[in-house]
């Protein structure tokens, strides 16, 4: 397995961690309970990804989530996600970075899926931002610093996910010319990583060209597009074609998504899946490896 991190634990930190014994740590290592690799004279080290997947599947509070370079006041909170949408739009209009990673790594220790808490969280409360902002009633200032903790928030994220296998099916997505909009692509990106994938999000405002160029250089099995803001209808459906014709000649998956694409585009369009939201892709994604594994196994 690649690892996605460095940061790497003794059995005594974990255990301050956590709040058990030391003993019960190196007893959990040794047993597989806890994935641990070994420094070159012996001892027991455990990696960040193997921690939270540890606390996502077993009750334990993280007593010195500080000690874990986590959050403080990480692991505590449950949340509905309702309270969690009330004080994450709280905490990213005051700015408080701290208090939004801690709801949203809550939600993921308490295990909600990556697209579950972006389409049900962070996505609603960016629609509430924009309304506001429409109304006057939170500053441009707010909203972009806002976007700016986002996106430290799913790097942060990202470093915590389990890492791909080599063998991991690749995926990379992009936007278009024309679409400044990160933070859909950033959330596929991890989506597909919780999923087991080896996904990248090549960044926003690409031409189609190097789009096309990139896919056929990569072969990737999906590519996905996020289409939030077009230079103009008619040069998205000029260019559109082009990259799902690239697709369709190297056998990859396309999917598409973002509040651009209304029915009257989607009547003039293919595409291998569309999706209102991270939910969907995430169901056929799933839905995929169902009938791959089934096929293998016959
Ligand atoms: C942040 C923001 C910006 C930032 C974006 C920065 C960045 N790095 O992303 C910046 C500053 C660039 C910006 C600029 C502008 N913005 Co703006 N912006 C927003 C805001 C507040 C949040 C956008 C966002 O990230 N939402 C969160 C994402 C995750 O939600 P989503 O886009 O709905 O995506 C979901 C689905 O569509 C789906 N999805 C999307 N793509 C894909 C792809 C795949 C493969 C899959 C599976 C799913 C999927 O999944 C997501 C999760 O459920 C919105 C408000 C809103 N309603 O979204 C306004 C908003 C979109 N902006 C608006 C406006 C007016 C502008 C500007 C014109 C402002 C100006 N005068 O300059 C410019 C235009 C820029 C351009 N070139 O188009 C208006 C648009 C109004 C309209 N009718 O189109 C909005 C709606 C605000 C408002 N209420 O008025 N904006």
């Amino acid at each position: 397995m690649a690892k996605n991190t460095n940061k790497t634990f003794s059995p005594k930190q974990l255990a301050q961690g956590i709040g058990v014994s030391e003993a019960s740590i190196k007893r959990w290592c040794d047993k597989g309970i806890l994935a641990t690799s070994r420094t070159g004279g012996g001892h027991r080290r455990i990696p960040l990804e193997s921690v939270i997947t540890f606390l996502k599947e077993n009750q334990y509070e993280l007593i010195r989530p500080d000690i874990l370079g986590l959050p403080t006041g990480a692991g505590r909170g449950e949340w509905t996600y309702e309270q969690a949408r009330k004080h994450f739009a709280s905490a990213l209009e005051a700015g408080d970075e701290v208090k939004s990673r801690q709801i949203v790594l809550d939600l993921y220790l308490a295990g909600h899926s990556i697209a579950g808490i972006c389409d049900r969280v962070i996505t609603p409360v960016f629609h509430q931002m924009g309304d506001k902002w429409d109304h006057g009633e939170v500053a441009v200032y707010q909203e972009r610093r806002a976007v700016e903790i986002l996106h430290r928030l799913l790097y942060s994220l990202r470093e915590i996910l389990p890492a791909p296998s080599q063998a991991a099916a690749l995926a990379i997505g992009a936007t278009l010319t024309g679409d400044p909009y990160s933070l859909p692509g950033l959330m596929v990106e991890l989506t597909l990583q919780e999923s087991g994938w080896q996904a990248f999000f090549y960044g926003c405002e690409l031409p189609v060209d190097t789009i096309c160029a990139a896919i056929q250089e990569s072969k990737p099995d999906l590519f996905w597009l996020s289409v939030s803001a077009v230079e103009s209808i008619e040069s998205f459906l000029k260019d559109y074609p082009k990259i799902y014709e690239t697709c369709e000649s190297e056998k990859v998956l396309l999917a598409l998504g973002g509040r651009m694409i209304n029915h009257t585009i989607r009547d003039q369009i293919r595409y291998s899946v569309f999706c209102d939201n991270i939910e969907h892709l995430q169901t056929f994604i799933t839905a995929m490896e169902a009938m791959r594994n089934k096929r293998d196994n016959h």
